[in-house]
């Protein structure tokens, strides 16, 4: 209640240039009062997706950031350089970068610090596997990964947390209303224990295969405060409707 919920798209390594600033334009153009909107495209398209979203009424975000503010380190981005080209957000630790990159809890942290110095929101992913699920550690692995990946100065930003099982992206799958009203009860808990009142207002989506057809009725759940929406962020249509689900 009082936070205004966030609907954003990580276009993960999807689309051409073409395809990336005509889906930017179709968001624009069907944005409606409500929700907050967010587009993280792929580096090489931030800068022609910022100029058409210049209008304004969608943030831009970055879908990862290093955790120096420059140097050499050959094929990174680093936060304020993502500033710089207008992105306000950054989504760190998702369980891609996780899997694909090694990334622990240590080096989420750091790159949360490191958009929180260049004055991006972090968007920090946290998310038990199937084998954490199935054995009954889905909480625990969540509130640990959020002890270790937030930094301290999350709360004072504004930082958003986005749950997102790892075996609900991309599959179609998604846990029971109950299961994810659960983890962000828990996940709320665990903010406001560490934060204070500040941990209240919090933004935490859900994440795993949110699609129009389901996404009214997990952002109607208590402590979900929007989503974030891989594969069907690809579509405006979709996107536009999983936002006026809010
Ligand atoms: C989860 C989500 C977006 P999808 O990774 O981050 O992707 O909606 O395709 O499951």
């Amino acid at each position: 209640p009082g936070v205004r919920p966030l609907i954003a798209g990580n276009w993960k390594m999807h689309g051409t240039l073409r395809e990336a600033t005509a889906l930017a334009e179709a968001v624009q153009t069907g944005a409606k009062p409500g929700a907050e909107l967010l587009v993280c495209p792929p580096f090489p398209y931030l800068v022609p997706v910022g100029g058409a979203l210049a209008k304004g009424g969608v943030a831009l975000g970055g879908q990862d950031c290093h955790a120096a503010t420059k140097g050499a380190h050959t094929g990174d981005v680093a936060a304020p350089m993502l500033r710089d080209v207008g992105a306000t957000y950054v989504i760190l630790g998702h369980s891609e970068r996780r899997a694909d990159h090694g990334e622990t809890d240590a080096v989420v942290r750091a790159k949360a610090e490191a958009a929180l110095a260049a004055g991006l929101i972090p968007i920090v992913c946290v998310g038990e596997s199937e084998a954490q699920r199935l054995a009954g550690e889905a909480e625990p692995v969540v509130t640990g990964q959020l002890a270790g990946s937030l930094p301290d100065g999350f709360a004072a930003a504004g930082g958003v947390v986005a749950y997102e099982p790892v075996w609900a992206i991309g599959t179609g799958r998604t846990p029971t209303e109950p299961d994810i009203a659960a983890i962000h009860a828990a996940i709320r808990g665990n903010l406001e224990s560490r934060f204070s009142e500040a941990g209240s207002a919090l933004r935490i989506l859900y994440g795993g295969s949110v699609k129009p057809g389901n996404a009214a009725s997990i952002l109607a759940l208590a402590h979900v405060d929007g989503a974030l929406v891989g594969g069907a962020s690809l579509v405006a249509a979709d996107f536009l409707a999983i936002a006026a689900g809010v």
